[in-house]
């Protein structure tokens, strides 16, 4: 609290946007912001404060400082119109804030004092307190969160526009070896980083007709009728950028009932209708993804992808109305990405809005929406496309519908004059899928109307190109290109990894944080034996760290001297985490044989949510769990080997297993993994990586040298030989040495109590369809493992490939990634703010 009486207190000077005592950046600042916010907003006395009110109050002080950040942006760029980039996504996994933001402004020192003021000795105890909203399911939502932040640091102005689901994904249980779900009630009590903004609802429709009418002038004009109505209400969380002015805004929309049309429902007596459509728009924000096998949960997914779309799209083009800015300029002024194909809706209801609402012409129209979208896809996999029936779109976004088959004809007609009489071409580029029930082939919706279409790392580009859309490729060749992932080095290394932190400040300065191409410069350390073993003790120390939380977590006492086996990421038979789990039965079968000696004592983690519905996944998770109880019940695997399944993986464990790993298995099939973004931040932290040639993997290997990455496995061109040959597992296993006892072992029900049936569909799809060539990877991935075994034992060496992985992942920072974006793609270009009040820095 500020000793100023009221009459001396410091006031916003014109042109500043904050009173200075709430934006300093001092202990006593923050110590101040904390008091005040406990009585004032709390209505709670510091003796009293539980940990989670010191959470909160320290939040809200640190809210206060980004804020001064955040409205100087805004009237900078109302002042001055540039570029701003809107990435739509129905995902962004933020992970937890506080610390994040504590790093950005660099106060964390501050905080620490400020907390101790209240008995607390150390930040981590508030730190562990916050609950992250947990709105998306894996990489893609969190490559969200990276780019945002990217952004922000690269001072670009940017807005994520997302869905602020109620209930995010399911917190994961283990029970008796299986995963349960249960209900993320993040928001329960409360979350102190959005700011509702109810002034700024918009307005969506669902369902009803359409009908032309002539206007005024007599043009020819559609209107769209819906029968049902949602408001949505925009949350904004401010994102700041490493220690920049610039505060970029997440906007998360969230669903409420429309008043009005209640209101009319009400009045002609259908009270029930009207509540029923009141709960109905609600629950459009109220879960992450429902499982979608049921046309229900279809249904509710399609709503929410165009709730979120429309609202954006509606947000945009006010901010231009607002300014007195022509439509035509919207290019100009919004780059709109679209994450995936879930806000590919976009095409139509940006068409929709222009032509039906601003009544331009469908050439003025077309050239607006194709000049501001662009599409990246996350997935090659089939199954992932999204298609949706024509009944279900029609019946739900009647309007929507019409224009696209008008999209479709005047793009199937341009196809006709370049390829006359090809009727095969114009069915496999069609918007509209005819071969099973007529569908939107939502990929092709958002191609077409893209400038540009990217994949997400190189391998998964050229796959895009050559077995995805070869023949839009061949139409536009320019649109096509390459934008390899990355992650933002503030969460991953800074903020996660302390202890390497402060050694790479130590020992390179501290510019990597935001040039993460400085981590070269460690090279230089690569002979000295001094610093390996350092490297070594580092990562043994933050080991330490890891073991601890299994211990609290699970009882199980593991050797952080152990080689830190990891593999955390969704659960997908893709993904193969039964591959290593197989690999894990036959080094047991090797040390209860007598044959393990040369074999590095391993603790082997695993961690990783199975959709709901995905029962072969989920299995995958109750088979991983058996091998650990019956290895880790072995005596004669006391010091040789251990097996975790860590629950709930979030980002918040992320932050604790990245750091604390030293062996990151990226062993999806080739050709699967679009890029992975994990195996990014493992080598970032010196995990070195056993993988196959897919996704990103490539590029790190190339990256850190080939020398430096356990490569194994059949190539993507490999894996399609031994399909076109006709794969038949069930015949190559016998010849495969091991694998027969492997599986055997599995069969008599050795991990399951004797439980001969568990495991059944595992083993008779492994060797049956074996869908994702397991066993034809099984050898050359035991290879693989035995020369990490053999690498382990010479420490030094092992430790100067870590330090090399460290010093080459300079590439896989997000901001090369978003760089490579606005340069190529968004034409956004940085805008610095600047902040014409004083502040008291640290
Ligand atoms: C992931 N996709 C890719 N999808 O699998 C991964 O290779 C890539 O690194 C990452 O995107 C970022 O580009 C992904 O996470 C989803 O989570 C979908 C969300 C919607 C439901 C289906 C899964």
């Amino acid at each position: 609290m500020t000793d100023a009486s009221p009459s001396q207190l410091r006031l916003p000077t014109p042109g500043c946007f904050a009173d200075p005592d709430r934006s300093g950046l001092t202990a006593d600042g923050v110590f101040d912001g904390m008091t005040e916010h406990l009585f004032y907003t709390l209505g709670k006395l510091a003796p009293t404060a539980s940990h989670h009110d010191l959470y909160v109050a320290l939040s809200y002080a640190v809210r206060d400082r980004l804020m001064t950040r955040y409205l100087a942006g805004i009237e900078a760029i109302s002042a001055t119109p540039t570029r701003v980039v809107a990435y739509l996504s129905a995902e962004f996994l933020i992970g937890p804030q506080l610390g994040n933001n504590l790093l950005m402004l660099g106060i964390q020192d501050e905080a620490s004092e400020a907390l101790r003021r209240f008995g607390i000795d150390s930040l981590e105890e508030i730190l562990e307190v916050e609950e992250e909203p947990g709105l998306g399911n894996g990489g893609l939502g969190r490559l969200a969160a990276c780019y945002l932040e990217s952004l922000a640091s690269l001072e670009i102005p940017a807005t994520g526009y997302g869905i602020r689901y109620e209930f995010g994904i399911f917190d994961q249980l283990i029970r008796d070896g299986w995963q349960v779900e249960i209900t993320d009630k993040w928001l329960k009590s409360g979350w102190p980083w959005e700011l509702p903004r109810p002034d700024q609802a918009c307005f969506v429709g669902f369902g009803g007709r359409t009908e032309s009418y002539r206007d005024s002038e007599g043009d020819y004009r559609v209107r769209w009728i819906p029968s049902e109505h949602a408001i949505g209400v925009p949350h904004d969380v401010p994102v700041l950028g490493y220690r920049v002015n610039t505060c970029d805004r997440l906007r998360l929309w969230q669903a409420e009932a429309s008043e009005s049309f209640d209101f009319y429902a009400f009045n002609i007596g259908d009270y029930y209708g009207a509540v029923e459509e009141k709960v109905g728009s609600e629950t459009l924000s109220k879960v992450l993804y429902p499982n979608d096998g049921t046309d229900e949960g279809r249904r509710l997914r399609l709503k929410q992808q165009h709730f979120f779309v429309s609202c954006s799209l509606q947000d945009m083009l006010r901010s231009l109305e607002l300014r007195d800015l022509p439509i035509s300029d919207f290019p100009d002024h919004w780059s709109v990405q679209l994450n995936d194909t879930h806000p590919a809706i976009a095409v139509a209801e940006l068409m929709r809005l222009l032509i039906d609402h601003k009544h331009l012409s469908w050439d003025a129209a077309w050239d607006i929406t194709t000049r501001s979208l662009a599409y990246t896809n996350h997935t090659l996999l089939p199954e992932a496309l999204e298609k949706w029936g024509l009944d279900l779109f029609g019946s739900l976004l009647p309007r929507h519908l019409e224009l696209i088959f008008e999209i479709n004809r005047r793009f199937l007609q341009s196809v006709r004059l370049k390829y006359p009489g090809n009727d095969a071409m114009l069915r496999s580029v069609s918007i509209i899928d005819e071969t099973n029930g007529k569908a939107v082939r939502m990929a092709h919706l958002a191609t077409v109307a893209s400038h540009h279409v990217n994949g997400v790392a190189a391998l998964h580009s050229e796959l895009v190109r050559t077995q995805l859309f070869p023949e839009f490729a061949a139409l536009w060749p320019e649109k096509f290109t390459n934008v390899t992932n990355g992650v933002t080095p503030r969460r991953w290394i800074a903020l996660a990894n302390p202890l390497l932190r402060e050694l790479l400040d130590e020992v390179i300065g501290q510019d990597w944080v935001c040039n993460l191409d400085e981590l070269r410069r460690l090279e230089a350390f690569q002979n000295d034996s001094a610093f390996l073993e350092r490297w070594g003790e580092t990562k043994l120390a933050v080991k330490r760290q890891l073991a601890h939380y299994i211990h609290r977590q699970s009882g199980l006492l593991v050797d952080p001297s152990s080689l830190f086996d990891v593999q955390v990421k969704r659960i997908h038979e893709y993904k193969r985490q039964h591959l290593n789990a197989l690999q894990v039965i036959a080094q047991y079968l090797r040390i209860k044989n007598g044959l393990g000696d040369d074999l590095a004592p391993r603790t082997v983690i695993f961690g990783g949510k199975a959709a709901p519905g995905y029962y072969m996944a989920k299995l995958i998770i109750r088979f991983i769990n058996g091998i650990a109880e019956t290895v880790n019940a072995d005596p004669d695997m006391d010091g040789r080997l251990r097996v975790v399944f860590l629950a709930d993986y979030n980002v918040t464990l992320g932050q604790r297993v990245y750091p604390a790993s030293d062996l990151s298995e990226q062993i999806s099939t080739a050709g699967l993994e679009a890029s992975g973004t994990g195996n990014m931040k493992f080598a970032m932290n010196g995990a070195l990586t056993i993988g196959t040639l897919d996704g990103a993997n490539v590029e790190i290997r190339e990256q850190v040298g080939a020398e430096n990455f356990f490569l194994f496995g059949h190539t993507t061109d490999g894996i399609e030989a031994v399909r076109a040959q006709g794969y038949r597992p069930w015949e190559l296993i016998a010849s495969i040495p091991e694998l027969p006892e492997v599986l055997q072992l599995v069969e008599q029900g050795h991990f399951s109590n004797g439980d001969t049936e568990l495991f059944k569909p595992l083993l008779e799809n492994l060797t049956g369809r074996d869908p994702y060539y397991v066993m034809a990877d099984f050898s050359d991935y035991m290879r693989a493992q035995q020369a990490v075994s053999q690498t382990w034992g010479d420490r030094t060496t092992w430790n100067r490939m870590s330090l090399l992985n460290t010093a080459r992942t300079g590439f896989f920072s997000s901001d090369r990634s978003i760089r490579d974006y606005a340069e190529r793609i968004w034409q956004a270009e940085p805008f610095p703010v600047t902040i014409s009040c004083e502040i008291d820095e640290p």
